[in-house]
């Protein structure tokens, strides 16, 4: 147990850049020199640049998105970020988000130093009473009190609460905790089970060869309205070049507004439009048939299957004409490559109890037109395979975990087998102490917010004993912690990224720091590698450290930190040929349109029209509909005053008509009420969204006072989301296990 000294230096260094784990979507940060090509370079070429700027090559970090940026750091302050254009993910270009985030490097509300609180009291508004610790005070603390309660409650009173990572995932799978929750059962594990099952035999391809596609149709897919760099500029580039784009959607969202065609379908009913075109591709015999016969199995089932999924059945679901779904499945066929993009929160995303399904015939549609693995469809994974944690740093054995989860996962066979867990119902495992109590969290990357129902989150993080926060920024959670560790910003950090949302061949960019270390922040691996040794796990971290396993990634890859590092480009690249996959890593070794998989785990093999799980009502008249705005990252930018001044709060987005039937002005102040809790917001008039619906945007309602520039403005939509037993979440039977996040119907009335 504790007590170890640290021969690594914590302390804030100006003249080194040390240690650090980096943002998302990057592999392990570590403790990487600078090397002496970064250094003062003119750039007379650009204007842009300032001259004599020292040019650092470095990776975004403000989604998984990867891209490849330049850093112009003059008199040790980061100027300006430029795309790479050597780097397919960013194209020379980076998105609002990315260019913004040197505000969010220098926002004098970080987190700085280690912080324990002092006032036993927590809740809302409580003031936690911070003081400052050191390094050695926090780590002890944390692993006298963990170790504390794993000896009196057992290894799963503690949870690791944060995307999946080889080194906090090592720490628990010691300690034997079976408790690793992460967000994405709100976010994209609808469309992850169904690729795995239907044709990856892993995750979802996150690269889609738009540029090349001729027809685009999406399901809510707002391509253009985040903003994503290689989403954007790759549609951009498609209807350069003549492609048509069509778009369903309840709104007319950004990518709706740029589309030669808006289908304003009604919410959660999308699988009937996509059913009735299976059907008529199939009846009117449009498909590929070289491609269905020589790639696909399964083909009879589905011709089965569709029967009774006529386009006249599906207008009544849909509120679609039937003439539109017909042309629609006639133009998908006649126009390749034509394609369907399904990224995350789209209506394929964790939004129904039947996005799952809708996910599948979305994979039969772009199976029928032969867009999987081919130009102009969804592109495979092209990434470099990297050698696995445990084969570089092979550990001893660890302890099996003696019980089942918190959020009761588990329960889903096929997707629980991917580092995954639950957000919809942790609180309720929390609070319930169902099937046991968990006392401890450690909590990285996500607040209180980013929870369904995050009043009852709020009450279940604030009932445990001992929380301890990873962050950069003051958020809710940080309010709620009894310890904070200040991690630095993606400019003060070191790592490299694989190419997260567009990688048609293998290609990794280097991050390297372009500020040195503002506060006294350390990078993730080196805390939890510190951490481990202090609980008394050292010997599963015999000789592991963030350099090595950088190091060891890149040499499994054939090159090395020492060499991507030296890169002039900050990228190394194996330019091959586009292949095409025939052989899937399936049981059949096909694309599985009648999918064995599913069916052995208990599912229905086919996407069976099933009804979103809420209707309106009397008493809850509207669908409830969330989309984020193109400047902020989720709760990562709020605080960003140049994202704030463009977007500085949300509303209820209405139809005009049905808010002035209502009584309801532009601008008014509105309660927007669920059946869980109701938030106040300014009403938002448009004429681009369905008469039934309201749509807030996410991301807003900060409570943390800290958080200067963004507290109190807007509201959290998220209050309104029901949260679910584990019962209720078993019970819709969904092989993705969706948080249902907009599955729900709400009312509106003046404040
Ligand atoms: N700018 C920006 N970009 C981001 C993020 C961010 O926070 N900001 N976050 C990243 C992450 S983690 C995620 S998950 C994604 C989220 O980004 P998206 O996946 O684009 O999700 P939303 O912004 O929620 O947009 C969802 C769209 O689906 C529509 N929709 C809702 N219900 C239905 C329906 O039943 N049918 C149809 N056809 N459409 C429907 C909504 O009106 C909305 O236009 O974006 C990523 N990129
Ligand atoms: N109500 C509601 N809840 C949702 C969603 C929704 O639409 N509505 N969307 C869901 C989706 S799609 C997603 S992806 C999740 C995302 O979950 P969010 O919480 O929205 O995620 P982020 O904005 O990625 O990051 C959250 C926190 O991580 C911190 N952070 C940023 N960089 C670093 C870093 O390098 N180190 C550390 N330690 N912390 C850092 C930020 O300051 C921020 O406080 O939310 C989900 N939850
Ligand atoms: S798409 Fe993501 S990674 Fe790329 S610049 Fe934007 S925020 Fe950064
Ligand atoms: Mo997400």
């Amino acid at each position: 147990m504790g007590g170890l000294r640290m021969d690594e230096k914590v302390a804030v260094n100006r003249r080194t850049f040390i240690k650090t784990a980096v943002g998302t979507g990057l592999a392990m940060g570590t403790g990487l020199k600078v090397p002496n090509f970064v250094k003062a370079k003119s750039k007379e070429q650009n204007a842009l640049y300032e001259k004599g700027a020292k040019e650092v090559p470095t990776v975004c970090g403000v989604c998984s998105g990867g891209c490849a940026a330049k850093a112009y750091v003059k008199n040790d302050r980061v100027k300006q970020l430029v795309g790479n254009p050597k780097d397919q993910a960013a194209g020379g270009k980076l998105c609002v988000k990315g260019y913004n985030s040197i505000e969010t490097l220098y926002d004098p509300d970080r987190v700085k130093y280690p912080m324990k609180r002092t006032n036993p009291d927590k809740g809302i508004g409580v003031d936690p009473k911070f003081v400052k610790i050191s390094w050695d005070e926090a780590l002890d603390h944390i692993a006298n009190k963990l170790n504390t309660i794993v000896d009196e409650y057992g290894p799963e009173a503690l949870m690791f609460i944060m995307r999946s990572n080889p080194f906090s995932s090592r720490l628990g799978k010691a300690i034997g905790t079976p408790n690793f929750i992460s967000h994405q059962s709100t976010c994209f594990t609808t469309q992850e089970v169904m690729w795995r099952s239907m044709v990856t035999g892993g995750g979802k391809p996150w690269t889609y060869d738009l540029e090349n596609s001729n027809y685009i149709l999406s399901f809510g897919c707002d391509l253009l309205g985040k903003a994503k760099n290689m989403h954007l500029r790759n549609t951009a580039s498609a209807l350069e070049n003549g492609a048509k784009l069509v778009v369903l959607d309840p709104r007319k969202s950004t990518t709706a507004s740029r589309a030669h065609e808006w289908i304003p379908i009604k919410p959660g009913t999308d699988l009937a439009f996509a059913l009735a075109m299976i059907k008529v591709i199939v009846e009117e015999d449009l498909y590929d048939k070289d491609f269905v016969n020589k790639y696909t199995e399964g083909i009879d089932e589905i011709k089965e299957f569709v029967k009774d999924y006529t386009p006249e059945w599906a207008e009544k679901i849909t509120e679609i004409p039937k003439d539109t779904i017909v042309k629609i499945a006639r133009e998908f066929s006649n126009n390749k490559p034509a394609f369907i993009p399904s990224h995350k929160r789209d209506a394929a995303g964790p939004n129904y109890s039947n996005s799952s399904r809708l996910a599948q015939a979305q994979i039969i549609l772009n199976a029928l037109v032969g867009s999987i693995d081919r130009k102009g469809g969804a592109i495979l994974s092209r990434n470099p395979g990297f050698p696995g944690f445990d084969e570089v740093f092979p550990s001893p054995e660890f302890p099996q975990p003696k019980t089942q989860r918190i959020d009761g996962f588990e329960q889903h066979p096929i997707i629980s087998e991917m580092y995954r867990g639950d957000f919809a119902t942790l609180a309720e495992g929390i609070l319930t102490e169902n099937p046991y109590p968990v006392k401890a969290a450690l909590l990285r990357g996500y607040t209180t917010l980013s929870f369904p129902n995050a009043k009852r989150m709020t009450k279940a993080l604030t009932k445990l004993d001992f929380l301890v926060t990873f962050e950069i920024l003051p958020s809710e959670a940080v309010q709620l912690s009894d310890i904070v560790l200040p991690e630095p910003h993606w400019l003060e950090s070191s790592g490299f990224s694989d190419r997260g949302y567009h990688c048609l061949h293998p290609q990794v960019a280097v991050r390297l720091p372009a500020s040195e270390r503002l506060h006294d922040t350390r990078g993730f691996s080196s805390i939890i590698t510190d951490l481990a040794k202090r609980m008394g796990y050292g010997e599963y971290f015999e000789g592991v450290s963030g350099e090595k396993w950088n190091d060891k990634q890149l040499k499994g890859i054939g090159t090395s930190w020492e060499e991507l590092s030296n890169d002039p480009d900050g990228l190394w690249s194996k330019q091959l040929p586009f292949e095409p996959t025939t052989e899937f890593d399936t049981p059949s070794g096909k694309i599985e349109l009648y999918s064995t998989v599913l069916k052995e785990n208990g599912y229905d093999p086919l996407p069976y029209w099933k009804a979103k799980r809420e209707e309106p009502s009397e008493e809850y008249p509207f669908y409830f509909i969330i989309s984020r705005p193109s400047v902020h990252k989720m709760h990562s930018t709020q605080n960003n005053p140049i994202a704030n001044e463009i977007s500085p709060e949300n509303h209820a987005v209405m139809n005009s008509k049905t808010a002035l039937e209502l009584g309801i002005n532009d601008g008014d102040e509105v309660i927007v009420e669920s059946k869980v809790s109701q938030i106040k917001v300014n009403a938002k008039l448009i004429e681009g969204i369905r008469p039934d619906c309201v749509m807030v945007k996410h991301g807003f309602g900060r409570w943390s006072k800290e958080l200067s520039v963004a507290h109190s403005k807007g509201a959290n939509e998220g209050d309104l989301i029901p949260d679910m037993t584990v019962d209720e979440m078993r019970n819709i039977n969904d092989p993705g296990a969706g948080a249902c996040m907009s599955d729900f119907c709400v009312k509106v009335f003046k404040a």
